[in-house]
């Protein structure tokens, strides 16, 4: 388990860690060595993989491109079992604890094990907890559940104490991607002093402003994926 060990060790050292989520059916391959260069040279600790409906073989694709022009870990964070390849460094092996349809419990998770048998990919036991943004996300719509209101902080703060009882590694906070407002401080600090884990925030992350509100709210990991795919010099502004 060395990256969630590296992840722990950072977290007890204080910092802070930053992923930028490639989504392989948004990306253009021709453009990897560029985009990754700018992702080198940034404040990012890792590379997250995946998307809610990417085609076969594109995440391995995907991933194959990335490994040429990076050492930053490359962990999966798959929208369906077709996305799992072990050329990733790791797999958040997800289960949608603020559903309750149970392919996204465990029905998936089987259906991975002959893929998984035969890699040596990390496996990392994430509870995955979609919280309403105002819109239908693309999660909402391909795994058919109902995210967690905003306005019931305890219910969140419940699950994912609940997941983590279940000996869940990572808990992650989800806005959805491009969501309109990304997630409170009272939702993420409520979360956060109840958890162990590491604390993983994503969804609707704009700018460096925003970042820190999250981080000092108590994320351990944001994940960004839109602000990157819309702009690049994002990275410049992270940087500043
Ligand atoms: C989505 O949490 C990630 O699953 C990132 O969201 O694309 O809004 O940055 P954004």
């Amino acid at each position: 388990m060395t990256i969630y060990k590296d992840i722990l060790q950072s977290i007890n050292k204080g910092r802070k860690l930053l992923a930028v989520l490639i989504d392989p059916d948004k990306f253009s391959l021709e453009n990897t060595s560029s985009f990754i260069q700018k992702v080198n040279t940034s404040v990012a600790t890792h590379i997250f993989v995946g998307g809610s409906t990417v085609e076969v073989l594109m995440t391995e694709k995907t991933v194959q491109e990335i490994k040429k022009y990076t050492k930053l870990p490359i962990v999966l964070f798959p929208g369906d079992v077709t996305q799992i390849t072990k050329e990733a460094n790791a797999l958040l092996f997800l289960s949608l604890i603020s559903g309750r349809n149970p392919e996204y419990l465990i029905g998936k998770h089987v259906l991975s094990i002959s893929k998984l048998k035969n890699s040596n990919i990390e496996v990392i036991p994430t509870g995955y907890i979609l919280i309403e943004s105002g819109k239908t996300t693309a999660v909402q719509r391909v795994t058919n559940t109902r995210p967690l209101p905003r306005h019931l902080p305890q219910d969140i703060i419940d699950t994912a104490s609940a997941g983590q009882l279940l000996g869940l590694k990572l808990i992650y906070l989800e806005a959805g991607s491009g969501a309109k407002e990304h997630l409170t401080a009272e939702i993420i600090s409520g979360v956060k002093k109840e958890l162990d884990v590491p604390l993983i925030v994503g969804g609707g992350i704009k700018s460096k402003k925003q970042l820190n509100v999250v981080f000092d709210a108590g994320a351990d990991l944001v994940v960004i994926g839109t602000a990157f795919e819309e702009d690049e010099l994002f990275f410049n502004e992270l940087r500043q």
